[in-house]
């Protein structure tokens, strides 16, 4: 690691690795889930964790990422809150010689030598998925669909591609009308409050897209509390498939989720131990997902690990 006598980040050390990580925060079942893979995976691997928490602001992951680079970590992997700002932490990471892994949520800065992988999912496939999804739901009803949407963190990787992925989906269909669109922070209080809103709003939603089970669970509640059925007066659709979101899918009260896998953690190693080793690693790592109807969570439910 960084005290070794090959010294200095990214050394290539044969000892002990340390891996600086900078989380967003803790928003999330899904985050929860990433946390505890990552944390798991790195014991497991024998990699030194230095984790940080960022509560959802920028600003602290690029103080994390500076004290990561003055602790001469060997490698540096983060999951960056909002997709924009990154390139003069990661022109320092650069020059002090430590690679960056971005996990999860992508940066758009333009040079990308500025990091050796994206490892994460496909978030306008998962827009797209959730879009088909409801097309056929709707085959055969003549319309006007009236859709509302919780949008994620404002300027987020998957809450930019996952707007984007559904409405290229149903962008064919002009029956289906988004009448109100909104952040709610990837929270379930977000996702309440917000849904509160549209409902006092709006008489006559159809639909819900939400960029996350807990923004989806949190505008369960408000509906319910509306006196309204969610999974029948309103339709549900999420993303991300932990376990509460597929209990409520199982239960009725969501439609169907688009899987968004947490466990990133073995990848994420595999990626760290090679890139320490000199060897060369895929700019884009992509997970693997499926999605869910209500059947097929009330079979997987059993099993499912997070
Ligand atoms: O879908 C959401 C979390 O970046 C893919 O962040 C992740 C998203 C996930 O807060 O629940």
């Amino acid at each position: 690691g960084s005290s070794s006598a090959a010294g200095g980040g990214g050394g290539g050390s044969s000892e002990q690795i340390t891996l600086g990580f900078a989380q967003v925060g803790a928003e999330s079942g899904w985050r929860t889930a990433n946390t505890d893979s990552i944390k798991k995976s790195a014991e497991e691997a024998g990699i030194e964790l230095q984790f940080s928490d960022a509560q959802q602001k920028q600003e602290n992951q690029i103080r994390a990422i500076r004290s990561f680079i003055q602790q001469k970590v060997d490698v540096i992997a983060f999951s960056p809150v909002i997709e924009s700002g990154w390139d003069a932490v990661l022109n320092e990471a650069k020059r002090a010689n430590i690679p960056v892994i971005l996990t999860d949520r992508a940066v758009d800065s333009e040079d990308t030598s500025l990091y050796k992988t994206f490892l994460g999912s496909d978030f306008v496939l998962e827009g797209q998925k959730a879009g088909e999804w409801l097309k056929e739901e709707y085959a055969d009803e003549a319309g006007p669909v009236n859709i509302v949407e919780l949008q994620g963190t404002t300027g987020a990787a998957p809450a930019i591609d996952r707007q984007q992925g559904f409405a290229d989906a149903i962008a064919g269909e002009s029956k289906f009308k988004m009448i109100a669109s909104q952040t709610g922070d990837f929270t379930r209080a977000g996702g309440k409050q917000v849904m509160e809103a549209f409902l006092q709003a709006h008489k006559d939603i159809d639909v819900l897209y939400a960029h996350n089970d807990d923004m989806g669970l949190g505008a369960i509640e408000a509906i319910e509390a509306a006196g309204l059925t969610p999974g029948e007066d309103i339709k549900i659709i999420t993303v991300d498939a932990v376990k509460d979101g597929m209990q409520a899918l199982a239960d009725g009260k969501i439609n169907f989720i688009v899987e968004c896998n947490p466990l990133l953690g073995p990848q994420l190693m595999d990626a760290v131990k090679k890139v320490v080793a000199g060897e060369e690693i895929p700019p884009r790592i992509e997970t693997e997902e499926t999605t869910f109807t209500q059947e097929q969570a009330k079979a997987a439910l059993p099993t499912r690990q997070y």
